[in-house]
């Protein structure tokens, strides 16, 4: 979005964008700062006060989940020895943040898993308060390494290694810290001891050394450290950084990889790039997981974004929703890059704790690059497809204003649901105000799904009760933009359910897209009992969101429409809705 090359006034919009709105550079950073300080607490966005359900009915079918306790990021994952390895950030003994370890999950098709035993557990004094994130590195030998978080007594942060006790075991089933640990400390002028996590997966430069970035507060601002090593156990740091911004104070989480322009095949970043892929760095902060599009220099050993943009508000989105801490891995089997992001519950942490469980991940995405390499495109793995029954197919509904078209004959629970919607005319669409993309949940909150526009708000409802009091709508609208159109994606919660008290946001994205030469606008929303995630536009804009209908636990069942509220008439070209069969995850301990 952000392109320079690609000219189409874009960059026009943003400049004047940021001379009207001016970024107050000082209440964020305030935001952020406290955001941060919070991290011992809690930090992600969940309801205080909240009337009370608790229901096993909430719990999802297909989504990743333990069978109790708190989970949050998804580390270090890898294809080894025919396996799909997850190991995620693990409360062992409670529903709360606290005491990490990380616990340990395989699969041969990415949809059903099998639990194993904790891969690491809080054993030293080095990790004395948990085993935070981190990634797993595959060797040149073909050993697996991972490289975690340890954070100590007082929550002092430093980097530390483990390998495989038997790397011929497929399962990967025991690991052992050397004795060498911690191997990188937070030392040297400007960094922050507790502000100093979440090593990346290591990739090697021309000099064949390894590298690793990691996320930290370097002078008060948030940097992606960069660190070098032959054997990947010692490790120095290089005295520039892999990239940094003073548009924020800390990045948990960087992510970092290449990807080849309209390719959907992954890049193995061990191997050698293609000169003309590019690179992206992801970050965490904000609640959120953002992203930039460059070019790694290899003389500089830097990353360089194709387009600065200061205002991080504006930084692009790897999912608009409830999805944070997100970590890609190169897929040897299948050629591809998948990513795994964690979303909280957002009920309250006491409903959690009378549930016994908190946090799943989103569905495992393929992520590739578009065409012209200025945003990520991402597509839930085309596993998940293997849980689809029972094929409702429909062609040529046309959808006036007000009109609503319940998709019936589909577990409306558990579902899985694309559509393309080709709108009459685009004369219609209202003029876009660049002003929308600082605040697109506010946009959202704007552009209801039940207020008419020239074109949309068009899509689907999802968890409708029969009277409508209760539903979820996940939604565009289309704008038009200098040279094209700006799609609004939305997925409003505000009437997710008749709970009061609940967080419930609405939820946005915008894409931009040649709907002149596209004509259709796609979307595909996976409902799994409190989990709504949506992909629109092919992948550009994905929303994942938690929701607790009442209608799911009082059996009252619930509905499913496409809709169209907006003036201008929408031809729903192609509707598919599927049932989602129950996957098989966690249910049994390997
Ligand atoms: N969660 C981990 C940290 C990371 C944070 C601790 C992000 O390593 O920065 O559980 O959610």
């Amino acid at each position: 979005m952000f392109h320079h090359r690609h000219g189409c006034g874009w960059p026009f919009l943003l400049l004047l964008l940021l001379l009207l709105f001016p970024f107050d550079e000082s209440s964020l950073l305030r935001g952020q700062a406290a955001a941060a300080d919070s991290h011992r607490v809690v930090l992600y966005p969940q309801s205080t006060r909240v009337s009370s359900i608790v229901s096993s009915k909430y719990r999802t079918a297909f989504h990743f989940q333990p069978p109790k306790n708190w989970i949050n990021d998804p580390n270090g994952p890898l294809y080894y020895k025919g396996l799909y390895h997850l190991f995620y950030q693990y409360n062992p003994g409670s529903v709360v943040p606290g005491n990490k370890t990380w616990a340990h999950s395989v699969s041969a098709d990415l949809v059903n898993w099998l639990r194993l035993e904790s891969a690491l557990d809080r054993t030293e004094p080095y990790d004395a308060k948990g085993c935070w994130s981190g990634s797993v590195t595959v060797l040149a030998d073909g050993r697996p390494a991972i490289l975690y978080t340890g954070a100590d007594d007082v929550k002092n942060q430093a980097q530390c290694i483990a390998f495989p006790s038997n790397s011929s075991d497929p399962y990967l089933r025991e690991w052992t810290k050397p004795s060498s640990n911690p191997v990188i400390r937070p030392d040297g002028p400007g960094l922050t001891p507790n502000q100093f996590r979440d090593p990346t997966t290591g990739w090697t430069g021309p000099d064949g050394q390894w590298r690793i970035a990691v996320g930290a507060e370097l002078d008060g601002y948030s940097a992606a450290l960069l660190y070098k090593s032959e054997d990947f156990v010692s490790w120095s740091r290089v005295d520039h950084l892999l990239y940094s911004s003073n548009s924020s104070t800390m990045w948990e989480c960087p992510d970092f990889f290449a990807a080849l322009p309209g390719n959907t095949s992954g890049l193995d970043l061990s191997a050698a790039i293609p000169n003309r892929a590019k690179h992206v760095l992801k970050m965490s902060l904000d609640s959120c997981d953002k992203y930039m599009v460059g070019v790694y220099d290899l003389e500089a050993d830097k990353f360089v974004p194709d387009n600065v943009v200061d205002d991080r508000r504006l930084w692009l989105r790897i999912d608009y929703g409830n999805y944070y801490a997100s970590k890609s891995f190169f897929d040897a089997k299948k050629g591809r890059r998948i990513i795994w992001g964690w979303a909280n519950e957002s009920d309250s942490s006491s409903d959690d704790a009378a549930k016994g469980w908190a946090g799943i991940q989103a569905l495992p995405r393929t992520i590739w690059l578009d065409s012209d390499g200025s945003q990520l495109l991402q597509w839930p793995v085309e596993e998940v497809e293997s849980l689809r029954r029972n094929e409702t197919n429909h062609q040529g509904i046309e959808l006036k204003k007000g009109d609503m078209f319940e998709i019936k004959g589909t577990d409306t629970l558990q579902a899985d649901v694309e559509i393309e919607f080709e709108p009459g005319t685009m004369d219609e669409a209202d003029a876009f105000d660049p002003s929308w993309l600082l605040n697109t949940e506010k946009h959202c909150r704007e552009a209801d799904a039940s207020a008419p526009g020239g074109l949309g708000p068009f899509g689907l409802v999802v968890l409708a009760s029969d009277d409508m009091e209760e539903h979820t709508a996940v939604h565009f609208r289309v704008y038009k933009s200098k040279h094209k159109h700006m799609i609004l994606m939305c997925s409003d919660l505000r009437r997710s359910s008749l709970r009061s008290g609940l967080y419930t946001p609405a939820y946005g994205g915008f894409f931009e897209f040649d709907l002149e030469k596209e004509k259709k606008i796609s979307l595909r929303t996976l409902i799994d009992r409190s989990a709504v995630e949506s992909f629109g536009g092919g992948g550009r804009v994905c929303i994942m969101a938690r929701v607790y209908p009442v209608a799911l636990v009082d059996d009252r069942g619930a509905h499913m429409y496409a809709f169209n509220n907006g003036t201008t008439a929408v031809m729903v070209s192609q509707l598919k809705a599927w049932s989602m069969k129950r996957a098989q995850v966690n249910v049994k301990k390997g």
